[in-house]
């Protein structure tokens, strides 16, 4: 049976540095592994040019009404058509080469494969150390007491699932927590999930992420949503 159309899908908030670079890479490994793909981005009004270099480089831009990453990713995932979707941030921290282990790993019958960056090396300086050391470990704890999920990094922005498992997910967070949202999602579904080590890079464009905010928003979903 010839693998599904896989949908890469980016969300993107100012990221001119690095998009161009990830997208090159995704029409890459798909030619590299005979892989039939599509290439969508959730963009949140990006005013750097992303959104430009996006669509010249074969990508489908979808304009996302508001900001949050979830947002984007509901927006761009409905958008796109492949019976896999892989996920990835546009910011250049993840590695664009290892999406065929994920599309392997839905091949084999998983419904849901989250990336660990903890055990796939994380460069230096590419995680504030209260972040490595504390917030993402706990949170990623605290989401597997709850829920029973099989993630131990929950917030990792590398994963896939089948379309199929999406529908029945039906994540609704519009900002960073649905990262979690999913997992949570996932495990109480009892869908069958692993995990594949991944290595994260540094930055080069500013986060968007905002340690107190996104953290107490993060905690506040697990443990109102969690329950
Ligand atoms: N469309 C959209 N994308 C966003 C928004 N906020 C973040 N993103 C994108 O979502 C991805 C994740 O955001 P980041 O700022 O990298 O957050 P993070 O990966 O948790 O933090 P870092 O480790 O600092 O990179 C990036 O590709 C951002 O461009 C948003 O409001 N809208
Ligand atoms: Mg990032």
């Amino acid at each position: 049976m010839p693998t599904p159309t896989v949908s890469l899908i980016l969300p993107c908030l100012n990221e001119a540095a690095t998009i161009g670079k990830c997208i090159e890479t995704a029409w890459k490994v798909f030619r590299s592994h005979h892989l039939k793909g599509e290439v969508v981005v959730g963009d949140c009004g990006s005013t750097d040019g992303s959104p430009e270099i996006a669509g010249k480089l074969g990508a489908r831009v979808v304009g996302v009404d508001g900001l949050g990453y979830g947002n984007a990713y509901l927006s761009a995932i409905q958008a796109s058509s492949g019976r896999f979707i892989v996920m990835v941030d546009s910011d250049g921290t993840y590695e664009v080469n290892d999406l065929p282990k994920f599309v392997r790993a839905l091949e084999s019958g998983y419904d849901y494969v989250v990336g660990n960056r903890f055990k796939g090396g994380i460069k230096p300086n590419a995680m504030p150390f209260l972040h490595q050391a504390i917030g993402n470990p706990l949170l990623s704890l605290m989401v597997k007491l709850m829920s029973g999920s099989k993630a131990n990094d929950s917030y990792c922005g590398l994963r896939a699932f089948t379309r199929d498992a999406f529908e029945r997910m039906n994540p609704r967070a519009k900002g960073m927590e649905f990262a979690l949202e999913l997992c949570i999602r996932a495990a109480r579904l009892g869908l069958k999930e692993t995990e594949i080590p991944t290595p994260y890079y540094p930055r080069r464009a500013p986060s968007k992420l905002r340690t107190i905010r996104d953290g107490w928003r993060s905690l506040r979903f697990v443990l109102l949503f969690g329950r």
